[in-house]
């Protein structure tokens, strides 16, 4: 690492202590934005790098609530408003043990960057809380997020801070929080995306992570020559984006052979095509956080406590949590003839694995492959500003013409030697539009 570099990461550290997963999003950035910070003398004047690593905002607070059984129960939540230069902070909350202020920082800080890169006036956010879903009851998911909201809604507002979903926050607690923020502020409005249809959500939102990501590896296959048509695909996980992502794969004619849980994952040579994808909804609604069950269901094969990196594949799709892809990983599926590799989750892959996967085959990393959730989010508040919904095509053509144009942002500040950079050029694009915007709006 270069020692400019290495200093500055040292400040990083020094003032955000022991918080690996920002430390790792931070220098994942700052390294590829560096030649252009050096470059650009009023970058440098007015500390945009020291300013745009530092959020705006943090908010952290206690969520009691009481269990079925009467039990008292304590959470802690969280909002990290990171950067408002080009928009409303924006971003989704996330409901999972492994919930920490380092963890809900990192995304915060991607979610600035990928934002920037949708071409949407959005700012970058990220919240959540390390309360579990998994297990709960109905009642106990409503009682915690009613609990969540009764201090959130102070803090949020349509055109302050949107919030949406993320892992554990799905389509059920978006109502529970979308709900206790009307009663509160007594107010229906656009105050968080993911909604339902019927009150104020987009047609396609469910979808959008997983279309806009396969839409997205199109526009790279399309670079190289090649059709998606035949490909075979590893995927990861089996949530939102999982889901999105292996139905627009075996609508397109590719093939996905793999889905995993934090029990293991699913071997299926046949493909997860047809009432297999429904099913992938059916397992998420248990609640249970297992992918064994669809094994017995279909005969595929299960690999106890295993990631799915090892089959012999054309492409692979993190679509789960990040550092979920490492070296080891990488090196595996390269040696197997793996030619592509894009993050579908947020940092998907560990720094040795985006290196060394950026040195050998094709990647692209999560700001600009997973943006589409994010972009349609975009337009869900586009839609309740003007009170008027779009139909499943046209939010479909937008989300479309949005990928290619990160994808063709990427190309423009990514190019190297003939060939896309795609971690350079979402990094640099991303970084731009925002360092401008903080420019132009002074000390602040
Ligand atoms: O990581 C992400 O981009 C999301 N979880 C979606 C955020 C949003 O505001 O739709």
């Amino acid at each position: 690492m270069r020692t400019e570099i290495k200093e500055f990461m040292n400040q990083v550290i020094a003032l955000n202590p022991g918080e690996k997963e920002f430390h790792q999003a931070v220098q994942e950035v700052v390294e590829s934005i560096w030649d252009v910070y050096e470059r650009n003398p009023r970058y440098k004047e007015a500390k945009i790098l020291s300013r745009i690593v530092e959020p705006e905002r943090v908010i952290m607070f206690r969520v009691p609530w009481i269990d079925d059984r009467g039990e008292v129960q304590i959470n802690r939540g969280y909002r990290v408003e990171f950067n408002s230069a080009i928009g409303p902070y924006k971003g989704g909350l996330r409901f999972h043990p492994s919930v920490t202020l380092s963890v809900l920082k990192f995304l915060g800080f991607e979610q600035t960057f990928k934002n920037s890169l949708t071409t949407l006036p959005m700012g970058g956010g990220k919240g959540g809380s390390d309360f579990s879903p998994k297990g709960k009851s109905d009642n106990e998911i409503m009682r915690f997020c009613q609990s969540f909201m009764t201090e959130l809604y102070r803090h949020i507002g349509p055109n302050t801070d949107v919030p949406a979903g993320d892992i554990g926050v799905g389509g059920r607690e978006i109502g529970y929080l979308f709900g206790q923020y009307k009663r509160i502020r007594n107010e229906f409005t656009g105050v968080l995306t993911g909604k339902g249809i019927s009150w104020g959500g987009s047609l396609i939102r469910p979808e959008a992570t997983g279309f806009g990501a396969v839409y997205f590896v199109k526009h790279m296959l399309d670079e190289l020559g090649r059709s998606l048509e035949g490909l075979t695909f590893a995927v990861s996980g089996f949530g939102n984006v999982a889901w999105g992502a292996v139905s627009k794969i075996t609508e397109l004619g590719g093939k996905v052979v793999t889905i995993s849980g934090p029990d293991g994952y699913i071997y299926d040579p046949e493909g997860i095509a047809g009432e297999k994808i429904n099913y992938m909804l059916e397992l998420r609604a248990t609640n249970n956080d297992v992918v064994k069950p669809y094994a017995e269901r279909f005969g595929a094969m299960f690999f106890e406590g295993k990631r799915p990196w090892d089959q012999i594949v054309d492409v692979a799709l993190p679509c789960a949590t990040e550092n979920e892809l490492n070296e080891a990983d990488a090196i595996t599926l390269v040696m197997n003839g793996c030619f592509l590799v894009a993050e579908a989750s947020n940092m998907g892959c560990t720094a040795d694995a985006v290196e060394y996967l950026n040195n050998h085959i094709v990647y692209a990393p999560g700001k600009a492959v997973n943006a589409g959730g994010v972009a349609v989010s975009g337009l869900e508040m586009s839609q309740n500003s003007m009170r008027y919904n779009w139909t499943r095509e046209e939010v479909d053509q937008r989300l479309h013409i949005i990928m290619g144009e990160i994808h063709e942002t990427c190309k423009k500040y990514g190019t190297q030697n003939g060939k896309i950079n795609y971690l350079l050029g979402a990094n640099v694009g991303g970084f731009v539009k925002v360092a401008d915007a903080m420019l132009a709006q002074g000390v602040v």
